[in-house]
């Protein structure tokens, strides 16, 4: 395994943290104007899994590719697509990424390297296959991350794209995102063995499990990844566990999980934490953590405004950009 430094240096660790924070408050911002009938969508949010996207997009650029699913918002405000245009794009309007047609289930954005959004469980993992091994035959030094959930894991794709990339050593980083349920089922009703990283083992490639909620842990096990995916050494299985703090998607109220199981989980609320250990640790004052949530707030509400001040597709879009040769 590639040895690198892997401890994340002040300017790192508040990349971290404003990456983190922008998530969450958009997340705050996406349910309010849920609850008030502003916006219509199908909303799975990623409260709780913040950390993950925020830790290891700081060792990407704009240049590596991303595949992720559904629940994606926070991979893709993480690697970079602009806030505004997410929004609009969340909004469906023309502004919007994919011009208001894509919506919350298809965001992309290859200007960032934000290649899909798939509602198709386990499909991030073999088109992050399909993009790693151009990369490879390109000799460009491109990493693809596929980020997936625990629930994808029982997907036969999975099996085969690990076992691709393996064989070929595609630079591919996998995510799995733990949040410890797929719908309504828990990961130990629905897996049978329920440590994923050890998964890794049948591929012959390492798996590591690491607490997604812990920055500097999630910083450094991703780091190491994408180090020895860039360096041809191969794809890695990054298992990081953290925990779905809603329902599956917007309207469901997770009556499923065990209370005590949520309390414990939302105690640990992964964005306060950091900041408060940001904090401890003098790494940076609350004035300074209190500009950038304020910068963040500024550039949420400006969103917002260019989002619902656009304009809705014009009903000639509707099967522009989605045959190859536009029908009459
Ligand atoms: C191939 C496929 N099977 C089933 C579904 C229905 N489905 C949508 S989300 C989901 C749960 C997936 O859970 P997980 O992979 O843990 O991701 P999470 O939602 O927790 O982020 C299921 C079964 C689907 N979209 N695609
Ligand atoms: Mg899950």
């Amino acid at each position: 395994m590639t040895s690198m430094t892997t401890a994340p240096d002040d300017k790192t660790l508040l990349a971290i943290y404003r990456k983190a924070m922008l998530i969450r408050l958009n997340d705050d911002r996406f349910v309010e104007m849920l609850k008030a009938g502003k916006i219509v969508m199908p909303y799975y949010s990623p409260r709780g899994q913040e950390i993950i996207p925020a830790a290891v997009s700081v060792s990407l650029t704009h240049e590596d590719y991303l595949s992720t699913i559904y629940r994606g918002v926070h991979d893709m405000l993480a690697k970079g697509v602009p806030t505004r245009l997410l929004w609009a794009e969340l909004a469906g309007r023309v502004t919007g990424t994919c011009k208001g047609k894509g919506g919350p289930m298809h965001i992309t954005h290859p200007e960032t390297g934000c290649m899909v959004t798939t509602g198709i469980v386990g499909a991030s993992m073999p088109l992050a296959c399909g993009m790693a091994l151009a990369s490879q035959v390109r000799g460009d030094g491109r990493v693809s991350v596929a980020n997936f959930g625990d629930g994808a894991t029982n997907i036969g794709a999975f099996h085969e794209s690990l076992n691709l990339a393996a064989v070929w050593k595609l630079p591919v980083v996998f995510v799995c995102q733990n949040n410890l349920y797929a719908e309504h089922t828990s990961l130990a009703d629905g897996t049978a063995v329920t440590d994923i990283a050890r998964r890794a083992a049948s591929y012959g490639i390492p798996g590591v499990s690491v607490n997604g909620n812990d920055p500097v842990a999630m910083y450094g096990a991703a780091r190491t990844a994408i180090e020895r995916a860039r360096a041809g050494e191969g794809p890695t299985l990054l298992e990081a566990r953290t925990f779905r703090f809603s329902g599956h998607v917007y309207g469901d109220d997770g009556h499923y999980i065990p209370k005590g199981e949520y309390a414990a989980a939302l105690a640990q609320d992964p964005v306060p934490k950091f900041r408060g250990w940001l904090q401890q640790h003098g790494h940076a004052t609350a004035g300074e953590l209190d500009a950038i949530d304020a910068q963040l707030t500024r550039e949420i509400d400006e969103a917002v405004e260019f989002a619902m001040s656009s304009a809705l597709p014009d009903i000639i879009e509707l099967k522009r950009d989605v045959y190859a040769y536009e029908l009459a």
